[in-house]
């Protein structure tokens, strides 16, 4: 099956019982027993329930992988991967990421004995250095939120095989329509699939999805003991947004470059961070592991002039200024005192997200209306 059909189809069959070809929202939290174990492969909603199974295979299938979770937040899904590990591991992680996985790792899990290096991985061998015998998660977010780095999946796995090291890819940016980490030697792939596989600002959830049945269970296991799992009716909303992943993506794509190569031009930028400009340092990663460049852009203004970014996002009126993104309507954003004001300032600089830095989740609106309303809320 092809990814365009596996959005649709993919790990679904229709409902048993009446033939419904949605899957039901089973909004139960338990399942009748005949005699004690006597169920039909439900006991208890935080184990399974059949709504979220359904997701789950949806997951799995457009990830080519072989098991999907589902749990009720991104970050639920990244602390499940963290409880993989033992006191004393290490991890490598990407310097530039969403600032609440960087609270996650710092503030939560280095308090358990966890040390995280937080590096460069745009060249691989940079990775290598850091591989010791405690070395357990190389922790790979592509492209990074929100400076938009490329790093190479397959040289990251090379590094992850060679050291009999995990690798976890965050896929959240490009989605599996761009990008399948799976296949280019990840162990997990991860989403926040509150963006762009939900694709429509209604939802929070989490997605891992992984092909080794060992490692699978241990999540499975993780999964249901810590109980971060998403309910029925998010499952539901999840596999219908997934439904037209492919098209809102391919036009999410049209869009982001036409806004990039706006910006690009226009004489109040300074800096447009977009991978599909043949000038972005990683354009060639981006071109030999994404199948398009997607829809996420950051730019910073001339002069890195705090007060007129903080105007132009105010200003905007079709890009609404709000955290999160992935959704079909356009946002903005600014990092520094939003989504990554968990980073501290010296750390945050040193990774490009400087006080100027705005980030745009171009949406699936008329290209028309989201130029001009950029070059009004510029202009002003
Ligand atoms: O918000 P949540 O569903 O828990 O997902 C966390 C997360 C993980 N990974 C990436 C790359 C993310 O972008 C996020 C969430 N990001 C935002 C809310 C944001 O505006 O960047």
């Amino acid at each position: 099956m092809k990814f365009n059909t596996k959005t649709i189809h993919g790990g679904q069959e229709p409902d048993k019982a009446y033939g419904a070809v949605m899957p039901p929202i089973y909004q139960t939290s338990t399942y009748a027993q005949t005699t004690p174990g006597g169920h039909k492969g439900y006991e208890y909603s935080r184990t399974h329930n059949p709504t979220r199974t359904a997701l789950e295979k949806s997951f799995a299938s457009i990830e080519n992988g072989n098991y999907g979770l589902a749990f009720g937040s991104g970050l639920a899904a990244i602390d499940a991967i963290m409880k993989l590990l033992q006191p004393g591991d290490e991890v490598i992680s990407t310097s530039d990421l969403y600032g609440g996985t960087y609270r996650l790792f710092t503030k939560i899990f280095e308090g358990f004995g966890i040390k995280f290096h937080f590096i460069g991985m745009q060249n691989a061998a940079n990775i290598e250095s850091y591989v010791n015998e405690n070395t357990k998660l190389i922790w790979v977010e592509t492209p990074t939120n929100p400076m938009m780095n490329i790093i190479d999946i397959e040289a990251s796995s090379a590094v992850a095989k060679k050291h009999n090291i995990m690798l976890a890819v965050d896929n959240t940016f490009a989605t599996p329509y761009l990008q399948r980490p799976l296949d280019l030697g990840a162990d997990i792939v991860m989403h926040s699939a509150t963006k762009y596989i939900g694709g429509h600002s209604d939802l929070v959830m989490g997605a891992l999805v992984v092909k080794d049945k060992k490692l699978a269970d241990k999540l499975y296991f993780i999964q249901n003991a810590s109980g971060a799992i998403c309910g029925p009716m998010d499952s539901f909303l999840a596999l219908r947004g997934i439904k037209t992943l492919h098209v809102r993506m391919q036009r999410h794509c049209e869009n982001g470059k036409a806004v990039a190569e706006y910006l690009a031009q226009h004489p109040a930028v300074e800096n447009v961070y977009w991978p599909g400009f043949e000038s972005h340092p990683n354009h060639e990663i981006a071109k030999k592991q994404m199948d398009d460049f997607g829809g996420m852009i950051s730019f910073t203004t001339k002069g890195n002039d705090y007060e007129k970014s903080i105007k132009i996002v105010e200003n905007l009126k079709v890009f609404v200024l709000a955290e999160s993104l992935g959704g079909v309507e356009s946002l903005a954003g600014h990092p520094a005192s939003m989504t990554h004001a968990s980073i501290p300032k010296s750390a945050r600089e040193k990774t490009g997200v400087v006080d100027s830095l705005i980030r745009l989740s171009v949406g699936i609106e008329d290209i028309d209306d989201l130029i001009a309303d950029l070059a009004q809320a510029i202009a002003t």
